[in-house]
């Protein structure tokens, strides 16, 4: 086509264009630390597809990768991001009575921990967020974390004495590790990988799903499946977002987001099934055989403390539910 004939076409067609109203579109920005093929991004997606379909394309949810997730936390409260869809890591730090379910041991299963956040306690944990300047959404799942290292096989709570490990800038978990006798080096996940590969940790923990995402096979050598905490994810938006948008469009949101955590729920389940022998075939060595009790007696002080500096009485509410 000569370039006058592309100009005089351009020129009929933009024209009726020109003279529309422009679509107002509103852009959510989802930040999460994962790879979009994982089970965050399963989320991610899945929320966008129903909200932006229930809304007629007046809203664009742009799902991005940022995996500093204290970074994205502080994003959401300033307004420059709208959600953070993560773990609880870091959360702690800003709505600290969050800290009660980054307490290890304290979910027997993924039926357990579904349930409990999906309960009224969850809901009203969530609605703490408020006094914050965040909102808490709805909860999603990251997965029970286990223990890899490059150094050796580890079969008891001993074998943990003396490691570097990083854990997320999470005081609970710290609490752990060094009740164990590691060396716990919190980081954002952003510095994980050349913290494996320089030397500066020996290990670090994070749920199968994760694992397998992030090819932590190839920095790692030793997987213990030791489950010694489950990870709640969540999603968190910022409320002066959630305020503008119409009563009608905030209920689509909500169904939105349970259609994200169903999809994020389906896909840690399915990590699950195929993660471990997947790891062993990209070439590490698991121990399954671990003693649990072993490690609770050994975490025996951390607990102790847990039961003084968080809310007791909810703790057993949570180990009691059924
Ligand atoms: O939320 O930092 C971590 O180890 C987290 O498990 C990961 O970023 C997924």
């Amino acid at each position: 086509m000569s370039p006058t004939r592309r100009a005089a076409l351009a020129a009929l067609f933009a024209a009726p264009f020109a003279a529309a109203p422009a679509l107002a579109q509103t852009t959510i920005t989802i930040q999460h630390p994962l790879p979009i093929a994982s089970h965050y991004g399963a989320g991610a997606i899945a929320l966008k597809e129903s909200f932006e379909r229930a809304t007629g394309g007046r809203y664009r949810v742009n799902i991005q990768r940022n995996d500093n997730e204290r970074e994205v936390v502080e994003s959401v409260q300033i307004g420059t991001v709208e959600c953070y869809l993560g773990s609880t890591g870091p959360v702690g730090n800003f709505v600290p009575a969050v800290r009660v379910v980054d307490v290890p041991f304290l979910f027997r299963d993924y039926a357990h921990a579904r349930g409990v956040l999906d309960s009224e306690i969850g809901q009203s944990l969530l609605q703490q967020f408020n006094a914050r300047g965040l909102v808490g959404v709805i909860w999603m799942e990251n997965g029970f974390r286990h223990l890899t290292n490059s150094r050796r096989e580890v079969n008891t709570p001993g074998d943990v004495r003396g490691l570097k490990v990083r854990t997320m800038e999470n005081q609970v978990h710290m609490r752990a590790f060094s009740t164990l006798g590691a060396l716990p080096t919190p980081m954002a996940f952003s510095e994980l990988v050349p913290a494996l590969q320089q030397g500066t940790v020996d290990g670090q923990e994070n749920p199968i799903p994760v694992i397998v995402s992030n090819n932590l096979n190839q920095v790692q050598r030793y997987l213990t499946l030791t489950g010694h905490v489950y990870s709640p994810g969540l999603l968190i938006c910022n409320p002066a977002m959630m305020q503008r948008m119409s009563p009608a469009d905030r209920t689509a949101f909500m169904e939105a987001a349970r259609a994200g955590q169903q999809a994020n729920r389906d896909k840690v389940t399915a990590d699950e099934n195929s993660g471990v022998e997947e790891l062993r075939r990209r070439g590490m060595q698991v121990v399954t055989q671990v003693d649990t009790a072993a490690f609770q007696t050994a975490l025996a002080a951390a607990f102790a403390q847990y039961e003084r500096e968080l809310d007791g009485a909810l703790l057993r509410r949570i180990r009691d539910w059924r």
